[in-house]
């Protein structure tokens, strides 16, 4: 009564692969929580609406964004930076909630970073067209913490380059329940989202959520 049966309907099991110096992706590792996943994002999101910021250099972002946790990523004419609080609403972010700590924790784990503590998620919607261009993650203060990364909804093309801006980019698919972990060297490379393609997702519709788990204080 076995997996004959069953090989065809069920998604596979986890994945563990190297993508570059110290990231790991986990194929799948978020399969079993989507559900819990997504209505944590839709608490959170009640609280801090997703909204379009806008670039130290005056462009608004095509990716929409909310935050939770004691930190929450955000940028504006003035720069970026982490704060506090919502500038939308003036409060605190909403609390991280349970399954993404532990989640990013045991992916962690998984991945050689034992006993990571995240404080802050950056929550990134997409819808077709939206992209992010090559940048660093470099306004955590202590960047010798990993980030865990989980993708949800429409698949998206990751590039990944180096150190420099200009070195060679990689081509990596980020599909619905991947979780990356980025440690090591790779924790500072330059990576970005090429634009969304049109799609529709059985559970998200026309829509990627990615989750950044973060040390950022
Ligand atoms: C590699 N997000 O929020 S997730 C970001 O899909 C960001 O929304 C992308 O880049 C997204 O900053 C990519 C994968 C990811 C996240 C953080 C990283 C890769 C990373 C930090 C350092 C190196
Ligand atoms: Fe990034």
């Amino acid at each position: 009564m076995t997996s004959d049966l069953l090989a065809g309907l069920e998604p596979p099991p986890p994945s563990r692969a190297g993508i570059g110096p110290g990231a790991v992706v986990l194929r799948g590792r978020a399969l079993g929580l989507v559900p819990a996943l997504l209505a944590a994002v839709e608490r959170v999101a009640e609280a801090a609406p997703f909204r379009h910021m806008v670039t130290p250099g005056g462009f608004e972002m095509s990716v929409a964004m909310t935050n939770c946790g004691t930190a929450g990523w955000i940028t504006d004419r003035a720069g970026y930076r982490y704060a506090a609080e919502d500038p939308m609403t003036g409060r605190p972010w909403p609390a991280l909630p349970e399954v993404l700590r532990d989640l990013a924790h045991e992916a962690a784990e998984e991945a050689g970073y034992p006993g990571f503590d995240p404080d802050a998620c950056l929550i990134n919607r997409y819808e077709p067209g939206a992209r992010l261009t090559l940048h660093q993650d470099r306004d955590e203060r202590n960047r010798g913490h990993p980030i865990v990364s989980v993708s949800l909804g429409l698949p998206a093309t990751f590039q990944f380059g180096g150190l420099k801006r200009t070195d060679p980019l990689l081509r990596v698919p980020l599909t619905h329940g991947d979780v990356v972990v980025w440690g090591g060297p790779s924790r500072l490379f330059h990576h970005g989202i090429l634009p969304l393609k049109e799609g529709e997702h059985p559970e998200l519709g026309a829509r990627r959520l990615n989750l950044t788990l973060r040390r950022a204080l």
